[in-house]
């Protein structure tokens, strides 16, 4: 097996066993019919990426059924209009600006430029959720991104100041067209600007639920510069944030027209120090995931065994790895709880748990639940202060298996 990016030979240190797509839930005809995989996960030694042996074709992930809407958290769309401020301050100085956005899903973060009047296009695959964008007036090409699309979008609308992405680049195995593309349609003074989970939180947290066919990558600061120095690209900033667990925005730029940041090298410092491209590092990570999974699935079975109510909340596309992973069903989580109305009254990938309005989860509150949706921990626990009043108690399993609100 070659790395995804440089190429070097690599081996997977871990399986997570058969897993389905992460966002396909099914109706109960569909049941036999499932699409599995085996998931193993290797790291590059030479350029440090974190990275699937196997992912599905982008097309069984991503299409007009898509089931993922941004814009079903209000702190993350608090979260978008932080990230377009920060970007409208920092880059787009000319006169006219040109923002482009690599997977714009439902145009959470574009919306903000369209409301101050700066030129942007949203480039997105999946058909239902760009026609949402686009009905909100967030200009949208329904399209994958790549050298050919990014050179159809400069001659119809210019190069682009920015081009932005969240929670995207670590979905595109081919990287190196990714970064053709941004060459390609960038100014030279231009930057691109993305985030995704890092890969530092996801060691650190055991947060194994970020690995899902989805994620290609898990990057860092150190296989970010890597993956991008041949394209005339270098790191010219990192910023950690909070979403998604945590997570690092990464802005790249020509050195020729930008400072580089102090923040770059003491990243890739506390890296190397944490040995984030060592194998001893992803042995112990596989470890941890292991205990992780012993913890969960006997603190479920005990449950059950006292005839406790569990139930899961927010069916996240995360939880489909570590339901599958431990090997938890319907046995042992009554049903999850969503507000995505596309998942509802269907069934959880591989593992067939019922999705369920949150209206039966606070018509009939559990005596458990499950939180999927840890990254969302202070947004959820604020909404539900009646479910901690009525005696109900969660289940975390990030960073480790715990109970809260006894
Ligand atoms: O990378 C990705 C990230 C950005 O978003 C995608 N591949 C898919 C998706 O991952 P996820 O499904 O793990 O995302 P979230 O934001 O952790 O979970 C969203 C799900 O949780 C939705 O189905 C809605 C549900 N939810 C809920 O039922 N109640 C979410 C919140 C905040 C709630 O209060
Ligand atoms: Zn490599």
């Amino acid at each position: 097996m070659k790395c995804r990016v440089c190429d070097q030979p690599i081996e997977p240190f871990m399986s997570f066993g058969q897993q389905p797509i992460a966002n396909h839930f099914i109706t109960p005809d569909q049941k036999g019919n499932e699409y599995f995989f085996e998931m193993e996960v290797a790291t590059c030694s030479n350029c440090g990426m974190f990275q699937l042996i196997e992912q599905p074709d982008p097309e069984v992930m991503f299409h007009d059924n898509y089931a993922f809407f941004s814009q079903t958290s209000k702190s993350m769309q608090v979260h978008f209009k932080a990230f377009a401020d920060y970007v409208t301050e920092n880059y787009l100085k000319s006169e006219d600006p040109f923002v482009v956005e690599v997977g714009s899903n439902d145009g959470i973060m574009l919306r903000n430029f369209k409301n101050d009047g700066i030129r942007h296009l949203g480039i997105e695959p999946s058909g239902n959720v760009a026609e949402v964008a686009r009905k909100d007036g967030v200009e949208t090409l329904c399209a994958f991104f790549g050298e050919d699309t990014a050179n159809d979008v400069k001659a119809k609308h210019g190069a682009a100041d920015a081009i932005l992405s969240a929670n995207v680049m670590c979905h595109i195995p081919d990287i190196h067209s990714v970064a053709k593309g941004v060459a390609a349609l960038l100014k030279p003074e231009g930057v691109f600007v993305f985030e995704d989970p890092y890969l530092g939180d996801v060691v650190q947290k055991t947060s194994y639920d970020q690995i899902y066919d989805e994620h290609v990558f898990l990057f860092s600061a150190t296989s970010v510069g890597n993956a991008f120095k041949d394209y005339g690209l270098v790191l010219i900033d990192v910023l950690p944030q909070v979403t998604h667990g945590g997570s690092m925005r990464y802005v790249l730029g020509r050195p020729e027209h930008h400072e580089i940041s102090e923040n770059v090298s003491r990243q890739q410092a506390w890296e190397d120090e944490m040995g984030l491209a060592k194998p001893e590092t992803f042995e112990k990570f596989k470890q941890n995931c292991e205990k992780s999974r012993e913890d969960l699935v006997s603190l479920l079975k005990d449950l059950k065994a006292k005839n406790k109510r569990v139930v899961g909340y927010a069916a996240t596309s995360k939880s489909t790895t570590v339901l599958n992973y431990c090997d938890i069903g319907p046995d042992l989580i009554e049903y999850i709880s969503d507000t995505t109305p596309e998942k509802q009254g269907k069934l959880s990938p591989g593992k067939h748990i019922p999705v369920k309005p949150h209206a039966e989860f606070a018509n009939n509150y559990p005596e458990y639940a499950v939180l999927f949706a840890w990254n969302h921990a202070k947004e959820i626990r604020a909404n539900e202060t009646k479910y901690d009043e009525a005696n109900g108690k969660w289940v975390y399993f990030v960073p480790e298996v715990s109970i809260h609100g006894e």
